[in-house]
């Protein structure tokens, strides 16, 4: 060993220490790349990291409620900051670690990265059983925090204090990858937490990790060109890589130059302001008939930055066209890959930087840009028809849509997950900068949506952040109202009641399954009422608003789309989070544009109305295509 200077701290200083000295540069822009750390703490973690944080206050630490939760805040915050800078998130052993599982598949699933820092079960294993640990009696090197394997795009258990020395560096690669991010997790036994050992210094130097802007192999590109210039009617997807590697503007430069229409997906949306005419808007199963329209006949899509998920493809039924070929530009070559697609493996923003300069001279034909135009021109009169509903007793989703778009400031932030209001806002939500539309909806985890508001504000605190929430999501994952008063992050929450799923209510009708365990009332006779359950249901004496001021929000209660208004108006110089409670009509829906989702019906049934719905779910299951390529 050299005679290098070290410095003798527990593992859990060091993780610390080393975390706080992280950097990223992207294009010369230089930023610490954790904010600091969020935690919840108990035995598995107090003495160590818990020591640590409070040694070392200039990485900053948050309490949360709820571990799942802090998760998603740093996931919100990753998104809302294209991915340069995220949270360590560190909890107890036990249920503490277990709560953040699915924050981290949230997390992985969206390409998003978060660190993850579980407490874990002794190392020297003399006193086990420990409280709330997962005893086997034939593997000794198990604990609850093996779940987090499937969900973490690197996942290591550091049983001795050097492990650090190279399990730190390579969590790191994997974070700030733009290819590999998503949940890393390190697993901290909590006797080693509290270990000494001698650190080289040289582990804290600061280091700057750069963020590559990677290009694609230039005859994959050539080819790529080529294919443009044959295809009569092309069409972009626009993912979320788009908005992460801040491709917008070179988007629209290659939009208005080729005179290629685009559709966005959950992820992409505002990847082109929404006015543009060339923007069709969303593309998929919730999508515009505008983007599906063009996409069932279009020869030649051109995915940047999308994962092609069973949304964006329809369940593959999307694209029509006998002898489709894709192009798909994307940092990662398993995105780049799919539906045989010519795999442009790089950053989107160098990539069609590249691309269009290969493209000098080419436009698409006048008629399928003409047509694009006036499928965008159709589908806003579309949008405005919605907006304008005056749905009554009980307004519709679509007019509060409608509402809140309107009087938010163009640059604030909606955040949304869950139920029926993705789909509907996918569909209507003017996006008016590419962070005005943050939707999770890779996980589409139910609970993401204040805590995800919390993260996007803490990332933009200047910015006014709109979280709309059902009451069923509101139910499961509230307590984060708590720490943003506590914090003094300003959420703006949209909290739509509709008593249940209103989107697995529909889902499940559209399935001959009548509503059937989707409505928030008392069951009748030991059965909970589905929706031909007649008059006489009776709801439950729940009330969401004295819930969300029990925890310190301000609330604004609505009955109708006015007082809906007059509350929009008002909350914008609320001093604190702010709780617009509004019910809306289970039934009044946004209808699907010419496109189908794949939810497979039973094959047999006893029920008449199943049976017609799996016959129906047989002819469009007949449409799924695989994509051969060429
Ligand atoms: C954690 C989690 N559990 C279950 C689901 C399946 N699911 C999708 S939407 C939904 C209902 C959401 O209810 P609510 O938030 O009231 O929205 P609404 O459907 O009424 O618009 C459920 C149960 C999910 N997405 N996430
Ligand atoms: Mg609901």
């Amino acid at each position: 060993m050299d005679k290098q200077a070290t410095n003798r701290m527990t593992m859990a200083q060091a993780v610390i220490a080393f975390l706080k000295n992280q950097y990223v540069e992207r294009d010369e822009r230089e930023q610490p790349f954790f904010a600091g750390c969020f935690g919840i703490f108990g035995h598995g973690n107090v003495a160590g990291i818990g020591q640590a944080l409070q040694q070392i206050p200039e990485f900053r630490y948050y309490q949360a409620r709820n571990e799942q939760a802090m998760v998603h805040i740093a996931t919100a915050y990753a998104k809302t900051r294209n991915r340069l800078q995220t949270f360590a998130c560190t909890s107890s052993i036990g249920p503490g670690a277990t709560n953040m599982v699915t924050g981290a598949a949230t997390a992985t699933i969206n390409r998003l990265p978060v660190l993850l820092l579980p407490g874990d079960i002794f190392a020297r294993r003399n006193v086990a059983p420990v409280l709330q640990q997962l005893e086997s009696e034939h593997i000794q090197d198990i604990s609850v925090n093996d779940c987090f394997k499937p969900v973490s795009r690197y996942w290591d258990r550091i049983m001795r204090p050097e492990q650090l020395l190279t399990a730190l560096p390579d969590a790191m690669r994997v974070l700030i990858s733009p290819a590999e991010t998503g949940a890393v997790t390190l697993a901290l036994p909590q006797d080693v937490q509290a270990e000494a050992y001698e650190y080289p210094e040289a582990f804290f130097h600061k280091r700057v990790w750069h963020i590559p802007r990677n290009r694609p192999d230039r005859g994959a590109l050539e080819q790529a060109a080529a294919w443009i210039r044959a295809s009569r009617r092309p069409l972009i997807i626009a993912g979320g890589g788009v908005i992460y590697s801040e491709a917008i503007h070179i988007l629209k430069r290659f939009v208005d130059q080729t005179g290629i229409p685009v559709g966005e997906t959950m992820a992409g949306k505002g990847s082109l302001q929404y006015e543009l005419p060339l923007n069709l808007g969303a593309i998929g199963a919730t999508g515009t008939f505008a983007a599906n329209r063009i996409a069932k006949e279009a020869d030649l899509v051109i995915g940047i930055g999308t994962r092609y998920s069973d949304f964006t493809t329809a369940s593959k039924t999307a694209f029509q066209h006998p002898d489709v070929r894709f192009i798909n530009i994307n940092v990662a070559e398993f995105d780049a890959s799919k539906h045989l697609a010519l795999p442009l493996v790089g950053d989107a923003q160098v990539t069609l930087e590249e691309l269009l300069e290969l493209l000098y001279g080419y436009r698409v034909e006048e008629s399928h840009f003409l047509q694009a135009v006036e499928l965008h021109a159709e589908w806003d009169m579309e949008v405005e028809r919605i907006y304008a509903i005056r749905h009554s007793p009980l307004p519709s989703q679509g007019e509060l849509i409608g509402a809140v778009n309107e009087l938010s400031a163009a640059d604030s932030i909606m955040v949304c997950a869950a139920g029926s209001l993705p789909g509907d806002l996918h569909k209507l939500w003017r996006a008016r900068n590419p962070k005005n539309y943050h939707l999770e909806y890779g996980y589409s985890c139910m609970g993401y949506e204040i805590a995800g508001g919390l993260g996007a504000k803490m990332a933009e605190p200047e910015r006014d952040v709109y979280v709309l929430v059902g009451d069923g999501s509101y139910l499961m994952m509230n307590s984060e109202i708590v720490t943003s008063i506590q914090e003094n992050y300003k959420l703006i929450i949209v909290l739509l009641d509709n008593h249940g799923f209103k989107s697995i209510g529909a889902l499940s009708r559209s399935l001959g399954q009548d509503g059937f365990g989707t409505r928030y009332t008392y069951p009748r006779n030991g059965v909970l009422p589905g929706d031909n359950a007649g008059p006489d249901v009776q709801t439950l004496p729940v009330d969401l608003a004295a819930n969300a001021r029990s925890l310190g929000a301000n609330v604004i209660e609505c009955k109708t789309y006015a007082d809906f208004v007059d509350a929009l108006q008002r909350v914008r110089t609320a001093d604190r989070t702010s709780v617009i409670y509004i019910q809306n009509d289970r039934y009044e829906s946004v209808a699907n544009y010419e496109s189908w989702w794949d939810v497979a019906i039973a094959e047999v049934s006893t029920m008449p109305q199943v049976q017609a719905a799996r016959t129906e779910w047989e002819a469009m299951r007949a449409q799924e295509r695989y994509f051969l390529g060429e």
